[in-house]
C-alpha cells in the first residue's frame, strides 16, 4: 500500500482496519475523535457509545467473545470507564482488546491534564505510546499481539501532538487483495463464546486468583519488555530501542518527547520506550551506567523520572515547571541545560466564543439579568462562562451540573438556594447527566431545583456527533431515539417543558422564573439545532424519512401475496 500522510488518530484507524478489528467503539473527546470517523470511514464497524463506561465494557464483551476491538477515549473517559477497567485487567479477555487514551498536556481542550500512564501502572496493564503516525500504525499490531498473547487489555496511550500531526505513514500491514485481515492470529477467525466462568465472573473466590494471575501475566510482560521489545518479531516493530550517541548526555525519553529530545540533543545517547507500562529497567540502568548523566525528557508528571529514582537508577530530577504544558525543542533545551528561569508568556490567541447564532445566547442572557447560580457543565455551553455572559459558576466534570446544583441547593440560604440552576447539553445529559436526575428525584432539595437541557441535537464542543439523543448512528444514519423528556419524566420530574428558547425568549423568561419560584422539581429542555449542525441535521433527518420509507414499502414487496 502507497505511503499517505496521516494523522495519529488516522494511523490508529488504519492500523485497526488492517488488524482486522471487529468492532470500534467509543466516546467523542479531543483528541481522540476522529479515530473511530475515519475508522468508519474507511468501512470498519464503528459506534458511538453514551459514555466511555459503556464503551469500554462493549468493547470488552467483544474480547470475550474473542474478537479484535478498539475502545477510544480522550483521557478524562478513562476515569469514567476506569471501574470496568480496572477489573477487566483480571478477568483479561479472549481475544484483544486496545483502550486508546487520548491525553492533552497543556489542556488545549480539556478540563485537566491527568497523565494517564498513571492508570496502566495503577491497573496493572500493560501501556503502548506512540510518538508519531508511523509509530502509531506499526505499535498498534504489537498492542494487539501483546494483548492476544497474554490475554490482557492494551492502553494506548496518545497524547495531542501524536494523536493531530501529520506525518507520513507506510502502512506495510494492508489487507491483503483479498481482503483478508493482514494480521494472523486466533482471533480473525469468527467470535464464538467459551464459557470460562472462574476466568470472567469477578466474584472475590475468582478474582482473588485472577489478580494473581494478572501480576504473573504483567511480570512475563516485564521480562519480555527486557530481552525482547528491542528487537523487532517477525513481521513487528521494536517497542523500546537505543539510539547510540555521545557519552556525556544520556536521555530516556517517551512519546512525542522523543522527537523534541531529538531535535535538541542530536549528540545524545537516547533510549526510547515505547512499552511505558512495565518499564524496562534494567535495560535503562545499564544505559544510564554508560553515560555520564541521565536525564528523563518526558511530557506530563514525571511517571518514568519517579519510577526510575524509586529503582535506584540515577537520573536528573526535572525541575516541577515542566511539569505543565506540553514539551517543544526549546523547552526540551532548557531542562537539559538545567534553566529555571521565568519562561516567555504564550502568545495570547483569540478567545473562543458562541457563535452569534447559537441558540445558546437567550439561556444565557436570562440567567445573568437574573443572577442566577449556575451549576454548569461541558460542551460548547461552557461558553456562557465569557463575557459578556459570565453566567456560568461552576464547571467541573461531564454530568456534575446536576449534583453539584443539587449540593448547593441544599445547604444555601432559601433565598439564594431558589437561584441556582444546573445546565447541561445534551449529549452530557446522555452521557452522564441521567443519574443525576434519578438523584434529584430522589434526595429533591426543599426548594426544589430547575435544571435547563440545552438540546442542540449534537455533540457540538467535539465536532458534531451523534449521541442516541439524536437518533442517529456515527454514520449518520437512523437508529432508536432517546427522548430527554421522556426519560424525565420517567425518573418522575413532576414539570417537564420543552421550549425555544432562541425564539421565544420571553416566553422562556417567564418560564424558567415561574420554575425558580416553586418548590416543585423542573426539567426545561431548551431545544434548538446548533446553528453549524443544523444544516447537516436537515440532511439526515430527510434521508431517515426515506429510509424509512423505502424500508415500509420492502416490508410490503416482502409480505405473502395475499397480505400485501
Ligand atoms: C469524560 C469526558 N468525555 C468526553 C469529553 C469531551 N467532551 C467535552 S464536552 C462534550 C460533549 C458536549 O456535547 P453537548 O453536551 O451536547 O454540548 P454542546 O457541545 O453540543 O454544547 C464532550 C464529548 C470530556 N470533556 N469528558
Ligand atoms: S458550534 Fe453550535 S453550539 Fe457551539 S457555539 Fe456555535 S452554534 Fe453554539
Amino acid at each position: 500500500m502507497e505511503r499517505q500522510l496521516l494523522s495519529g488518530d488516522e494511523a490508529v484507524a488504519l492500523a485497526a482496519l488492517h488488524a482486522g478489528v471487529a468492532l470500534g467503539t467509543g466516546y467523542p473527546g479531543t483528541p481522540s475523535t476522529e479515530i473511530l470517523e475515519t475508522f468508519d470511514t474507511l468501512g470498519g464497524r464503528a459506534q458511538w457509545a453514551p459514555n466511555e463506561k459503556v464503551a469500554l465494557e462493549v468493547g470488552l464483551g467483544a474480547a470475550f467473545g474473542g474478537a479484535r476491538a478498539i475502545v477510544t477515549m480522550k483521557h478524562v473517559g478513562l476515569n469514567v470507564a476506569a471501574d470496568p477497567l480496572f477489573t477487566a485487567a483480571y478477568t483479561g479477555v479472549t481475544g484483544a482488546l486496545i483502550v486508546v487514551t487520548a491525553d492533552d498536556p497543556g489542556m488545549a481542550s480539556s478540563q485537566n491534564e491527568q497523565d494517564n500512564r498513571r492508570y496502566a501502572i495503577a491497573a496493572a496493564l500493560p501501556m503502548v505510546e506512540p510518538a508519531d503516525s508511523q509509530e502509531a500504525y506499526d505499535f498498534f499490531f504489537v498492542a494487539v499481539e501483546i494483548s492476544e498473547r497474554w490475554q490482557i487489555p492494551v492502553l494506548f496511550r496518545m497524547t495531542t501532538r501524536v494523536c493531530h500531526s501529520k506525518s507520513i505513514v507506510a502502512p506495510d500491514r494492508a489487507a491483503a487483495a483479498d481482503g483478508a485481515p493482514a494480521m494472523g492470529g486466533p482471533t480473525t477467525s469468527m467470535p464464538h463464546f467459551e464459557h470460562d466462568i472462574t476466568a470472567r465472573v469477578m466474584i472475590p473466590a475468582n478474582a482473588r486468583p485472577a489478580h494473581r494471575r494478572l501480576r504473573a501475566k504483567m511480570a512475563e510482560i516485564a521480562a519480555w519488555g527486557e530481552a525482547e521489545a528491542w528487537s523487532a518479531a517477525p513481521g513487528l516493530v521494536a517497542l523500546n530501542r537505543i539510539e547510540p550517541g555521545g557519552r556525556a548526555l544520556g536521555i530516556v525519553t517517551d512519546g512525542v518527547g522523543y522527537l523534541h529530545a531529538a531535535e535538541a540533543a542530536p549528540d545524545a545517547s537516547i533510549l526510547k520506550i515505547g512499552l511505558v507500562n512495565p518499564l524496562p529497567l534494567e535495560r535503562i540502568r545499564t544505559f544510564a551506567a554508560s553515560v555520564d548523566r541521565t536525564v528523563v525528557v518526558e511530557e506530563g508528571d514525571p511517571v518514568v523520572g519517579d519510577s526510575l529514582r524509586a529503582a535506584g537508577i540515577p537520573v536528573e530530577a526535572r525541575p516541577e515547571m515542566y511539569r505543565f504544558g506540553e514539551l517543544d525543542v526549546a523547552r526540551v533545551r532548557r531542562i537539559l541545560a538545567g534553566d529555571t528561569s521565568p519562561e516567555p508568556a504564550p502568545a495570547l490567541g483569540k478567545p473562543p466564543e458562541l457563535c452569534p447564532a447559537c441558540p445558546y445566547h437567550t439561556v444565557y442572557a436570562t440567567l445573568k439579568k437574573h443572577d442566577c447560580i449556575t451549576a454548569g457543565d461541558i460542551g460548547c455551553y461552557s461558553l456562557g462562562v465569557l463575557p459578556p455572559y459570565a453566567a456560568m459558576d461552576t464547571c467541573v466534570a461531564m454530568g456534575a451540573s446536576i449534583g453539584v446544583g443539587l449540593g448547593l441547593r441544599h445547604v444555601l440560604p432559601p433565598d439564594e438556594a431558589r437561584r441556582v440552576v444546573s445546565i447541561i447539553g445534551d449529549s452530557t445529559f446522555v452521557h452522564s447527566g441521567i443519574s443525576g436526575l434519578v438523584e434529584m428525584a430522589y434526595n429533591p432539595p426543599p426548594s426544589g431545583h430547575v435544571v435547563i437541557v440545552l438540546d442542540n441535537g449534537t455533540t457540538a464542543m467535539t465536532g458534531q456527533q451523534e449521541h442516541p439523543g439524536t437518533g442517529r448512528r456515527l454514520d449518520h444514519g437512523p437508529t432508536n431515539k432517546l427522548s430527554i423528556e421522556g426519560i424525565a419524566t420517567a425518573i418522575g420530574i413532576p414539570s417537564v417543558t420543552v421550549i425555544d428558547a432562541y425564539a421565544e425568549p420571553e416566553e422562556f423568561e417567564r418560564l424558567l422564573l415561574e420554575r425558580l419560584a416553586t418548590p416543585e422539581l423542573s426539567v426545561i429542555v431548551a431545544r434548538r439545532p446548533c446553528i453549524l449542525a443544523a444544516a447537516d441535521i436537515r440532511k439526515w433527518e430527510q434521508q431517515a424519512v426515506e429510509f424509512r420509507a423505502q424500508a415500509a414499502e420492502q416490508a410490503v414487496f416482502d409480505l405473502p401475496i395475499g397480505e400485501q
